[in-house]
Parts: C-alpha cells; sequence; structure tokens
C-alpha cells in the first residue's frame, strides 16, 4: 500500500522510520520545505535503544509525485494543520484514510473528502536534526472514528492498526476516541507546559515541585472533561505520571519548540482548556499560570491567549 506521512517533525519522521520497516508498502514523507526534502536524500536516522537505523524512503516537497495514498498520517502542528493539508490535496481519494495525530482538539473538526479517523498517540519522539529522530518511548497509539462509519471505512481502520502494529507501533482501534482524546489533552496539558518552563525531560517532572504542578494542572483539566461529559476511565493524574516514567527521556514537543524558537502548541493544549474552562465557569489559576509563562519564553509575535 502507498502510506504517507505529512510533516517531518519528530512524530511524523518516527511514523514514516518505523513504517518504512514494512514490508510491501511504499513510504513517502511528505515536508513542505523542497530544500530540507532534497537535503534529506531519502533516508531517516532512527535512534531506538541507544542503536541506529538507516531508513529508507521517499522524501518530497510534491505531493503530485506522490499521488492518492491508501493511508495518510497528518503529523504537524495543530497550528499547521490547514497549511499544510492544502498542498497535500493530491494525495486524498474516496480510498484515502487520513488519520491526524494532532495535540489538542481543534483538528476535530476536519472535513475532508476521505474517511478521517483520529490517531491518539503516546509515543515519546526527538528531533535531534531534520532527518534524525530519537524514540524516547514506546507508548500506545489509538485510532478511531467520531462518528459511526461506514464497514469499509471499519475495514480501512484495521489494516491501519495492523499495519502500525507490524511496523513495532504498537496501536488499538477504539470506539471511544474523544475520550482518548481527552485523556491525552490532560498529559498534554500536564507533562508540555512544565517540561518547556523547567527546560527538562518528561521523566524529571516526577519530582518535586513540578510533580504538584503538574497534577493540580491535570485536576483542572480532569473537571473541565467531566463537566463536559467526557468519560474518562483511568485516573488523568495517574496517566499523566505513568506517561511521564513512560516516556522519561523524552524531551516534550513544546520543549522542543521552544528550544528551537518555534511557536508553541500552548494554545491548542493548555488554552483551549482555557477556553472551556470560561465557558464552563471552572476556575483554572494553574492553567492560567502556565499559558502565562510559556507564552513568556516564546517569540513576542505569539498571539495571547
Ligand atoms: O505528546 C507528547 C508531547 O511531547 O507532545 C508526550 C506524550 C508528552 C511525549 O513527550
Amino acid at each position: 500500500m502507498k502510506i504517507a506521512v505529512i510533516g517531518p517533525g519528530a512524530l511524523g519522521s518516527l511514523f514514516a522510520a518505523y513504517l518504512s520497516r514494512t514490508s510491501g508498502n511504499e513510504i513517502f514523507l511528505l515536508d513542505h520545505d523542497r530544500n530540507r526534502a532534497a537535503g534529506l536524500g531519502n533516508k531517516l536516522l532512527l535512534i531506538d535503544d541507544g542503536q541506529e537505523f538507516t531508513c529508507s524512503l521517499t522524501i518530497t516537497a510534491e505531493a503530485e509525485k506522490i499521488g492518492p495514498a491508501g493511508l495518510v498520517f497528518l503529523c504537524v502542528k495543530a497550528s499547521d494543520v490547514a497549511a499544510a493539508l492544502k498542498p497535500a490535496r493530491p494525495l486524498i481519494s474516496p480510498r484515502t484514510l487520513l488519520i491526524p495525530l494532532e495535540n489538542g482538539i481543534s483538528h476535530l473538526d476536519l472535513s475532508p473528502a476521505c474517511d478521517m479517523a483520529i490517531g491518539v498517540t503516546a509515543q515519546g519522539a526527538t528531533l535531534l536534526e531534520p532527518g534524525r529522530v530519537r524514540h524516547g518511548g514506546n507508548g500506545l497509539t489509538r485510532i478511531g472514528f467520531l462518528r459511526p462509519s461506514s464497514a469499509e471505512a471499519e475495514n480501512k481502520l484495521l489494516n491501519a492498526a495492523g499495519l502500525l502494529n507490524s511496523a513495532g507501533l504498537t496501536t488499538k482501534t477504539s470506539t471511544d476516541i474523544v475520550n482518548h482524546i481527552w485523556a491525552k489533552l490532560l498529559v498534554n496539558v500536564g507533562i508540555n507546559a512544565l517540561t518547556a518552563i523547567y527546560d527538562c525531560p518528561n521523566g524529571e517532572l516526577l519530582q518535586k515541585p513540578a510533580r504538584s504542578q503538574m497534577l493540580a494542572a491535570v485536576k483542572e483539566g480532569e473537571l473541565v472533561a467531566r463537566a463536559r461529559g467526557i468519560n474518562l476511565d483511568n485516573d488523568p493524574q495517574a496517566l499523566a505520571l505513568q506517561v511521564c516514567r513512560d516516556t522519561a527521556a523524552n524531551i516534550s514537543s513544546m520543549l522542543q519548540d521552544v528550544r528551537r524558537g518555534r511557536p508553541t502548541e500552548i494554545a491548542a493544549i493548555n488554552g483551549a482548556l482555557l477556553t472551556e474552562g470560561r465557558r464552563l465557569n471552572i476556575p483554572m489559576p494553574v492553567n492560567e499560570e502556565l499559558v502565562r509563562k510559556v507564552l513568556a519564553l516564546s517569540s513576542p509575535s505569539i498571539q495571547e491567549i
């Protein structure tokens, strides 16, 4: 099958690298930056458990050269989704299954011209430099539809899960993906901003005083989620602690952004929660402070929330 990954960031590179090790598939990585795509020379270096693997695949900025793909993973920042999907249109046909894997909840409103399942992943990935990705922990990926779907779409979903599992990216299909999206949002609410503020890998949040700040931020998020009728199967605080342990060596996506001087996803993560909290009249002092502090770390051009 033809499989395309949009976005050569940490998660996109990780997925593309792992998928390139499956047999019988053609793997493409779409990068909007023509020069960078050419410079990567159709290779990704995957660093996993201290070992290095060179992965061969096609890396290009030209979606027309890839053409319609059976499976497309969208792995760009929440704020870049619209800008990334427009030039990626040649990848999409009615036979495609699109799986966005963004943090936050803004991508849930997308309406592409193909079936769309939402992906939620706890995989840890750090982009050391373009084309060089370190796997920071093998967290579970869940994929599922937001609404009831056709039998054909369900088949595509099962195939996608089988493929990811055969690539070594542990994946389950889900019939209540919206609850997992919120569970992941609360993990990101707890981990991402604090790792950026403390400039530390995820595992260091298990120590004081970050630990209690993380738990307080997640608790506020849990109140919002429950007020919205979201069914959280696992204790969100326990889950945030678990993800810190599972991805201990990982540099969170937000800290990677701050270190590179790029816009962060603070608006899509803690900011999205503040919006919901205000709507529901739930005070969120801890998340307000996290948003303030991360905005202060970022470039002045980044907007207020
Ligand atoms: O999703 C992540 C991120 O960094 O954005 C976690 C799970 C926290 C892994 O770092």
